[in-house]
């Protein structure tokens, strides 16, 4: 299984934009693609079928070596024996899945400044997400903080994951990467794109 230090692209199987019925061909081929972790992430379906969902995707991951996170509830993880749970600024917090978990299951928390993000290195966190950088109808309502602090808190924080996110696409993502940032998280771009392997695979390309 890759280790979090050894993820660059982070693909995310979001409900919104994929059919459950077809998740495994997606996650097939964003892994043949390149993706180093996939997360599940769907907050419109019910945790029934987010739970079906992962137990359908997680021996194509396993047998990846990528990482399975699933966004917000750890008791799926549990259940289904992801390596990790990703969770917001708004929703069960770190110590009370790491209490929920234990010590050897991924947490990630999302960060949306650059304080926050220094507030979120404190916990005990295995990575970060730091955004949403650009406005994304993927995560509407909240307010873009652009790329300019991806260096400090890079410089902030040398040796943590840190995972930039939000209106990131391929045409985009050097920008961004000339920015400072070193990991990226690509959804819609991803799942939207009309051959999702080669999409993922010039992403990669890029990192
Ligand atoms: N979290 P897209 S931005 C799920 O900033 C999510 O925490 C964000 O999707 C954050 O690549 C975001 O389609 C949406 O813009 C990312």
């Amino acid at each position: 299984m890759k280790a979090i230090h050894d993820c660059a692209l982070y693909g995310i199987l979001d409900g919104d934009y994929s059919h459950r019925e077809q998740a495994g061909e997606i996650v097939k081929k964003m892994i043949a693609g390149g993706i180093d972790i996939l997360q599940l992430r769907a907050k419109n379906w019910s945790i029934e079928e987010i739970t079906q969902t992962a137990r359908e995707v997680h021996p194509l991951t396993q047998q990846a070596g990528v990482p399975l996170i699933i966004n917000d509830y750890p008791e799926v993880a549990s259940q289904v024996g992801a390596e990790g749970v990703h969770v917001g600024q708004d929703d069960l917090s770190v110590k009370e899945v790491r209490e929920l978990l234990g010590e050897n299951i991924l947490v990630g928390l999302s960060s949306h400044s650059l304080q926050q993000a220094n507030e979120a290195a404190k916990q005990e966190v295995d990575y970060i997400g730091f955004g949403p950088l650009f406005s994304t109808a993927t995560k509407p309502d909240y307010a873009p903080i652009g790329t300019t602090d991806i260096a400090q808190i890079h410089q902030d924080q040398p040796t943590l994951p840190i995972f930039c996110i939000g209106g990131i696409k391929k045409d985009n993502a050097p920008s961004v990467l000339a920015a400072g940032a070193q990991r990226l998280v690509v959804v819609s771009g991803i799942l939207q794109a009309d051959d999702i392997e080669a999409y993922t695979r010039q992403l990669k390309s890029l990192l």
